[in-house]
């Protein structure tokens, strides 16, 4: 060969896998450097968040003054959602204000509603500690916004966390960074005064943070919200530095995408399109379709039983979800390596609804029988199917089929990766049950099952297979 060819041949080599490299290395991606973005690409793969990712089913609360009014005031229907109601013209600001002289939910009690995510299936809990209201539902020594001038006066944040640790539920902390009562709060920062104020309100929100971690060390993490605003979105610095400290105070902590941004403003993602935060918090009563949405993030999806009522309203209007929409919610978070987060609001009182009871008791049931498809699971990378979603365990390789929609043949399609066999299937509540497998192409089969009597419940089929690839389980690459 010449010399100069050898050169040619070596040069397009070399520009080649720079090339590669640059598409996916993460040291040499075209980046902007950024003192404030990301600090860690890919996902944590310590133990504390190898846990978070296997809960795959969660509770939310939203608990605070705005429940009294329950989305009304003054005879007139709040159409907003019900935690919203003291930004609502029709209601005056001191009269929200002044609602926590009537807090007395003479019916809380922390442990009926520990019991009753645990028999749902709970496996973390995110509990508002303040919702942007500003009220607190421990008593906090910053403020005094808080339960412990209210009539009830005990902490309510205390009896939930010794609760649902009792049960063994993980618990988060929501906190919102918006903070309508705080006299330095702003949304916006105009000018100096502006300025100098909402450094007092910086210092407070660090305080009311750090007082939560040292007064509720078992917390395993904290759920940011309200932290869209301008004023905050400059603080990239402080909000960095502040992150940093509440880490160092509780091992393996763990905090989603809302918290900050970046010193360009970018939020969840910084400049450079990196998540910021240990998850992605951006799907809120939304989910992705696919994996490649996902882009290969921890996520997690919270939702609302009704349309958008967090608080308690007392009069759901529109749409109000069933039981199996909830469960098919949890499958597919599951089936695209997410956690699933089912919000409850209770009444002023301290009630957990009835219609919520009733939806908490159906996932339960179902979870109870079909809970193995959703701990510790997660994506399996075949092609997805009409009659609903496969789901694996991460650590033993064991694959389900979870099936919602039974087509009318009773022939449910399966295709396999190439190399990977299918060889067993069976019905998990019922093993004996007659089902059979159908090769109909080289990784490609029909599973034929009728059920002697139409459930109305989803059901899961076990698969067995032989040959399987390496990879299969694990999340490798977004096709988009
Ligand atoms: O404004 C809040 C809303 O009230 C509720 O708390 C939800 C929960 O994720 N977060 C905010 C909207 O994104």
């Amino acid at each position: 060969m010449k010399r100069t060819t050898l050169i040619a041949l070596l040069t397009a080599f070399l520009t080649h896998s720079t090339f590669t490299t640059a598409q996916t290395s993460p040291e040499k991606r075209n980046s902007v450097a950024l003192e404030h973005g990301a600090h860690r690409l890919g996902k944590r793969s310590d133990t504390f968040m190898e846990t978070w990712r296997n809960y795959g089913l969660g509770q939310f609360i939203h608990w605070g003054v705005y429940a009294i009014p329950g989305g009304h005031w003054d005879g007139k229907y709040y159409p907003g959602a019900a935690e919203w109601i003291r930004s609502w013209k029709e209601m005056p600001k001191d009269a929200y204000d002044n609602l926590y002289k009537q807090f007395d939910p003479k019916a809380f009690d922390a442990g009926k509603w520990a019991d009753q995510a645990k028999d749902m299936g709970a496996k973390y809990v995110i509990i508002t500690t303040k919702h942007h209201d500003g009220f607190c539902l421990w008593p906090s020594k910053y403020t005094d916004y808080t339960i412990a001038k209210s009539p009830y006066g005990k902490d309510i944040i205390g009896q939930l966390v010794e609760a649902y640790d009792a049960r063994g539920i993980d618990v988060y902390l929501y906190f919102s960074i918006i903070d309508w009562n705080h006299p330095g709060y702003r949304s916006s920062l105009k000018d100096d005064a502006d300025r100098k104020e909402y450094e007092t309100f910086k210092t407070f929100t660090r305080n009311q943070l750090v007082e939560l971690l040292e007064r509720y060390p078992s917390t395993k993490g904290l759920w940011f919200d309200g932290s869209w605003d301008k004023a905050w979105i400059e603080q990239a610095a402080f909000a960095d530095e502040l992150g940093r400290e509440l880490r160092d105070m509780v091992p393996g902590l763990i905090i989603g995408s809302r918290f900050r941004a970046d010193e360009n403003g970018n939020r969840h993602f910084d400049t450079n399109g990196d998540m910021m935060g240990d998850y992605e918090q951006g799907w809120e009563r939304k989910m992705p379709e696919t994996i490649a949405d996902t882009h290969g993030n921890d996520w997690d999806c919270v939702m609302t039983i009704p349309e958008n009522q967090w608080g308690y309203h007392s009069d759901w209007k529109g749409h109000v979800k069933t039981g199996n929409e909830l469960i098919e919610m949890l499958v597919k978070a599951v089936a695209l390596d997410g956690n699933f987060v089912l919000n409850f609001g209770p009444d002023g009182q301290g009630n957990i609804r009835p219609e919520e009871t009733r939806l908490a008791a159906e996932m339960g049931a179902w979870m109870d029988k079909n809970h193995e498809v959703i701990y510790g699971c997660g994506y399996l990378d075949w092609k997805k199917q009409d009659w609903g979603y496969y789901t694996v365990n991460r650590k033993t390789g064991k694959k389900y089929m979870v099936v919602f929609n039974t087509p009318v043949s009773g022939a449910l399609r399966v295709k396999t990766p190439s190399k990977t066999k299918l060889e067993t299937v069976y019905l998990l509540e019922n093993p004996d049950a007659d089902i059979a497998i159908e090769e109909i192409h080289r990784n490609e089969y029909f599973i034929h099952y009728q059920p002697d009597t139409p459930s109305d419940k989803p059901f899961v089929i076990v698969m067995e297979t032989t040959g399987s690839a390496s990879d299969e389980g694990h999340y490798q690459k977004a096709k988009t």
